[in-house]
C-alpha cells in the first residue's frame, strides 16, 4: 500500500479523500489556499502545505505548485478529487512524468473522453448506443443542413470540447440552422478555445442516469449500478439517488454491460462514471466522467463498496477483489447537495460566516461536509458546502429519513439549499419517482419562498419570542413553546426549526 497521498483539492471532497487515506493507513497531505488555512480538510490531514492565494488559478489549479508540494512532502501519489484539475489530461501526464502516481485513469483515457466527438466515435465502435447524430464535427452550412435532415428535428448543437452543458443550442427547424450553427461555433470558440460543433437529435424529456464503474490495472472492470441524477438546475445536480426509480434489474444489467464496454474501450483504470440519457426505456451514451463524482456516496451506500478507498488501492496496483454483487443495489440512498445558495433568489450565491452548525445524525444518515462553525464562505470556489446522504431499506423510507435529517440540520450565517430540498421531499412527483431533467422547470413552486401567510408569520414570530423569553429567564425549554395557534407556519415545522428560522 502507499504510504503518503497528496490531496490536490479542498472542501468536502478533500476531507472525504483524507478520510479514505486514513482508513487505509495511508498518510494524507492536504494543500490549502490562504482562506482555507483552517478548513476541516487541512485540520484533519497529517500534513498540510500552503499553495497560494485564494484565486484557484494561483493555488488549486496551479500544477507547478501542486507538484512542488508533492515533492516537498514526499508523497507517492496525488488524488485530484473532482473539479479543478481532475479531468485535465495535462495534469495527469505531468504528475506521472514527475514520478508520482495519478489516482485516476491515464491521460490518454481522460483526453479521449474529454473530446466529445472522439468519445462518440469510440463508443460507436465499441457498440455503445449513442444519440443519433453526426459522425464528427460539422464543418459547413451545407453539411449542417444535410446532417440535420438525416437526423430529424429538433436537433441539438454541442461543442466538441464541451460537456456540462456549455455551448449547447436547440434547433427546432431547418430555417434556424445557419444562425444557430454560427452562434454555437462562436460560443464554443469563446468558451473552450475550440470552435468545433457536432449535432445530435434533441431528446426533450429524458432522465439523466449514470453508471458507476470501477476498473483495476489488470484488465478487470465492473459496474456498481446506476445513480438517478435528473434533479438538476442549469446543469448543477441538486439531488441524486440510487437506485433510479426508472431502472429495473434488466435495464440495469444492460446499461451496466454497456458502461463496462465503454470503460474498456479507453483502457479505463480507476473509478469512472458513464452518463446516459434515458427516454422511454431506451438509453444513450452522453459522456464519461473520468473522476470520482460528487454523488458517489449514494452508490457506496447501496453497494457497501468504498469507492475512494478503491481508487487508492487500484492506483497502488491492487486487484479488484469486489465483484458485481447480484444483491446490488441493496436498499435506497438519496443525497441532497447543501450549497451556499439562496434557492428563493435564483440560487444566488450566499456568503458569510457559518455562525452555527448542527449536523443531523441518527440512523442511516451520512454527512460529507467540508465546513465547520466559524468557516467563511466566500465567492472564490464552488458553493457546495456538504452533502446530506441517507440510506434506508426502501425509497419511501429514504425520503422520510431525508426529510427528518433536513429538519434537524441547522446552518446559521448564510442561506443554503436546505429549504428547497425539504420542499422537494414533499412534492408528489418526486415522491412518485416521476420526473425528468426538466423537473425543476416544471415545478416553479419549489423555488417560491414558503409564502407563509401573515397569520403564519405572526404565529412563528410569537413562538420565537416566547422561546427567547424562556431562555432569558434561564428556564429549560419544555420543547413545546406556547401553542402558536392553528397548525404551524409551513406544515410540520418543529420548535427547533421555528426558533432558528422564524420564516
Ligand atoms: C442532451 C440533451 C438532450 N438531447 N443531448 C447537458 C449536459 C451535457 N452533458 C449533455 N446535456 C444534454 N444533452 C441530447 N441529444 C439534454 C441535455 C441536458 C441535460 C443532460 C443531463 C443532465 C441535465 C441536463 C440538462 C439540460 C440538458
Amino acid at each position: 500500500m502507499l504510504e503518503k497521498v497528496l490531496v490536490a483539492n479542498r472542501g468536502e471532497i478533500a476531507l472525504r479523500i483524507v478520510r479514505a487515506c486514513q482508513e487505509l493507513g495511508v498518510s494524507a497531505v492536504a494543500v490549502y489556499s490562504e482562506p482555507d488555512e483552517f478548513s476541516p480538510h487541512v485540520l484533519t490531514a497529517e500534513e498540510a502545505i500552503p499553495i497560494g492565494p485564494a484565486p484557484a488559478g494561483e493555488s488549486y489549479l496551479d500544477i507547478d505548485r501542486l507538484l512542488d508540494a508533492a515533492r516537498r512532502s514526499n508523497a507517492q501519489a496525488i488524488h485530484p478529487g473532482y473539479g479543478f484539475l481532475a479531468e485535465n489530461p495535462e495534469f495527469a501526464r505531468r504528475v506521472e512524468e514527475d514520478g508520482f502516481l495519478f489516482i485516476g485513469p491515464s491521460a490518454a483515457a481522460i483526453g479521449a473522453m474529454g473530446d466529445k466527438t472522439e468519445a462518440r466515435r469510440r463508443m460507436l465502435s465499441a457498440g455503445v448506443p449513442v444519440v443519433p447524430g453526426s459522425e464528427g464535427p460539422i464543418e459547413t452550412d451545407d453539411q449542417a443542413r444535410a446532417e440535420a435532415a438525416r437526423i430529424g428535428f429538433p436537433i441539438l448543437l454541442k461543442a466538441a470540447a464541451g460537456g456540462g452543458g456549455k455551448g449547447m443550442r436547440v434547433v427546432e427547424e431547418a430555417s434556424e440552422l445557419p444562425r444557430a450553427f454560427e452562434a454555437a461555433t462562436r460560443e464554443a470558440d469563446q468558451a473552450f478555445g475550440d470552435p468545433r460543433v457536432y449535432m445530435e437529435r434533441f431528446l426533450a424529456r429524458p432522465r439523466h442516469i449514470e453508471i458507476q464503474v470501477l476498473a483495476d490495472a489488470h484488465g478487470h472492470t465492473i459496474h456498481l449500478g446506476e445513480r438517478e441524477c435528473s434533479i438538476q438546475r442549469r446543469h448543477q445536480k441538486l439531488i441524486e439517488e440510487a437506485p433510479s426509480p426508472a431502472v429495473n434489474a434488466d435495464l440495469r444489467a444492460e446499461m451496466g454491460k454497456v458502461a463496462v464496454a465503454a470503460a474498456e474501450a479507453v483502457d479505463y483504470v480507476g473509478a469512472g462514471t458513464v452518463e446516459f440519457l434515458v427516454e422511454d426505456g431506451q438509453f444513450f451514451f452522453l459522456e464519461m466522467n473520468t473522476r470520482i463524482q460528487v454523488e458517489h456516496p449514494v452508490t457506496e451506500l447501496v453497494t457497501g463498496v468504498d469507492l475512494v478507498q478503491w481508487q487508492i488501492r487500484i492506483a497502488a496496483g491492487a486487484r479488484l477483489e469486489v465483484d458485481a454483487d447480484p444483491d446490488w443495489p441493496a436498499g435506497h440512498s438519496i443525497e441532497c447537495r447543501i450549497s451556499g445558495e439562496d434557492p428563493f433568489a435564483g440560487f444566488f450565491p450566499s456568503t458569510g460566516r457559518i455562525e452555527s452548525l448542527y449536523v443531523p445524525t441518527g440512523p442511516g444518515v451520512r454527512w460529507d461536509g467540508g465546513i465547520a462553525r466559524g468557516f467563511e464562505v466566500g465567492l472564490h470556489y464552488d458553493p457546495l458546502l456538504a452533502k446530506l446522504v441517507v440510506y434506508a431499506p426502501s425509497r419511501e423510507e429514504a425520503i422520510m429519513r431525508m426529510r427528518r435529517a433536513l429538519r434537524e440540520l441547522q446552518i446559521e450565517g448564510i442561506r443554503t439549499t436546505q429549504p428547497f430540498h425539504l420542499a422537494v421531499m414533499d412534492e408528489p412527483d418526486f415522491r412518485a419517482g416521476e420526473f425528468s431533467i426538466q423537473y425543476i422547470d416544471e415545478h416553479p413552486e419549489l423555488l417560491a419562498d414558503g409564502a407563509a401567510s401573515w397569520q403564519e408569520r405572526a404565529a412563528a414570530i410569537a413562538a420565537v419570542l416566547l422561546e427567547e423569553e424562556r431562555r432569558e429567564r434561564g428556564g429549560v425549554s419544555s420543547g413545546s413553546p406556547a401553542d402558536p395557534g392553528p397548525t404551524p407556519a409551513r406544515e410540520g415545522r418543529t420548535a427547533w426549526q421555528r426558533a432558528f428560522d422564524p420564516r
